[in-house]
């Protein structure tokens, strides 16, 4: 098979590759998301890149931080995109016009969206490396820990405050950008009701230019859509509250739902440790266990997977993706549920399933009908997500677990390329090549 015939680095020479992608992929002030498709910064690829970041320099790691929360908005909102000076991605900052909005950071050009809240997670693992480095790493990483936790905090609560209309409890989104998983199976009803308006100004995609097939890549379709959102947005001066009353994309994200419950306990713990005082503490525990409730009601009664929820039909979304596992990364769902899922993980359907190169999740089931093997968040196997799940399943004591997910998502990675995504069958990198997230997680699973 193919698979046989791909290159498998020694783990040494393969930590030693991934490093040098995070330090090729370093502008002097941002770690790029790619060198080629992304040159800009992503706000949860930026979680992970410190992550990766602080077994090399711990500084670095904490400057990383820095620089996206820098760009925080003054309501709360960590951006998805903060845009460096390259000229190369579409769309760029012009394209947002976020200089409309009220509430944007002065420095900085960003995005009018945000990203999964994975960033209390990415602390917590930064100070847990410094700890292992060196005393003034350690001592660098408590200052930043303090000095970060009230962003953290009120980037939470700007989640809460603006994002879980409705009685779902869900955190919701009002674009598929917003989910990291684009084009998932996960949205399409929800864009199905989103019709690109006549005065849609024209555009020209970039990033089709940037992979190797424009089939692993959204369709121009879908690229309509996800432009006309933004005009929607820019209209609305990037008002949150309008966005959420009037857009015509809402969604109830149940995998963002699942890592905020996650993000909030992680900042409880730092908060405690670094004594902040009761009143957050106890709106952090809140909104977990909220959010928590949220996730496991959405479960499915036969299958008991999670769901998403199209909040302007008040319909659950049921697709067969790896968001549909969130309750395993939070907990919370009755015993018999979580069995389930975890039996479901390992059948055929998913990890189990007998032509897979390495048994970790694709984004899409391969049983399921319209699963596609090299098309971006359709079906391919994502390391950074697998990541998120091994980190669950460590932080849930299951052990032997998380150890056969890292040992797959190695295999997986081995061959060097450190692809953005990776074509399930055959372990083909796709997307983009020295994708920095990529490098960043498999150097932490080595180091
Ligand atoms: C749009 C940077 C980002 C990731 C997302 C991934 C992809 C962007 C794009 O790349 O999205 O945000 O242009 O396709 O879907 O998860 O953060 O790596």
């Amino acid at each position: 098979t193919s698979g046989e015939r791909r290159v498998r680095y020694p783990h040494p020479v393969l930590a030693a590759r991934a490093a040098r992608v995070l330090r090729d992929n370093d502008t002097g002030s941002v770690v790029t998301a790619a060198p080629r498709l992304y040159p800009h910064m992503w706000s949860w690829d930026a979680a992970f890149i410190s992550i990766g970041l602080a077994r090399l320099d711990v500084r670095r790691a904490i400057a990383e931080l820095e620089t996206l929360f820098a760009a925080q908005w003054r309501n709360g909102m960590v951006p998805h995109i903060v845009f460096t000076d390259a000229d190369a991605y579409f769309p760029g900052p012009d394209r947002w016009g976020t200089d409309v909005a009220r509430d944007g950071p002065s420095n900085v050009r960003t995005s009018g969206i945000c990203q999964p809240p994975v960033h209390a997670i990415a602390v917590q693992r930064v100070l847990e490396a410094a700890r292992m480095s060196s005393p003034g790493d350690r001592a660098d990483a408590e200052r930043f820990a303090r000095h970060i936790w009230p962003k953290l905090y009120a980037w939470h609560r700007w989640l809460v405050e603006y994002r879980t209309p409705g009685s779902s409890g869900l955190i919701a989104i009002v674009h598929g950008w917003e989910s990291g998983m684009d084009n998932s199976p996960r949205w399409d009803l929800p864009y199905a009701a989103v019709k690109p308006g006549a005065e849609l100004p024209p555009y020209v995609r970039k990033d089709l230019s940037a992979v190797g097939d424009p089939g692993e890549r959204p369709t121009d379709r879908e690229y309509d859509r996800y432009l006309w959102l933004i005009e929607e947005m820019r209209r609305a001066s990037y008002d949150q509250r309008r966005i959420v009353r009037d857009s015509s994309f809402l969604a109830g994200d149940v995998f963002i739902t699942a890592l905020f419950a996650i993000s909030c306990d992680v900042l409880i713990e730092l908060g405690r440790e670094f004594g902040q005082a009761p009143e957050p503490l106890g709106n952090l525990a809140e909104w977990a266990a909220n959010a928590r409730a949220a996730v496991a009601a959405s479960c499915h009664s036969v299958s008991g997977m999670a769901r998403d929820r199209d909040l302007r039909t008040s319909r659950w979304l049921d697709t067969q993706t790896i968001a549909g596992f969130a309750p395993l990364l939070c907990g919370g769902a009755p015993d018999g549920v979580q069995l389930r899922l975890l039996s479901l993980l390992d059948s055929e359907r998913w990890c189990g399933h007998p032509g897979l190169l390495a048994p970790v999740p694709p984004s899409v089931s391969p049983l399921r009908p319209g699963f596609t093997p090299r098309q971006y968040w359709r079906g391919p196997q994502w390391p950074v997500v697998v990541w998120l799940f091994w980190w669950a399943f460590e932080r849930r004591g299951w052990h032997e677990r998380a150890r056969r997910l890292r040992d797959a998502a190695i295999l997986l990675t081995e061959d060097g390329s450190f692809g953005e995504y990776y074509e399930p069958f055959t372990g083909e990198p796709l997307g983009s090549a020295d994708q920095s997230w990529t490098a960043a997680v498999v150097l932490d699973w080595l180091c």
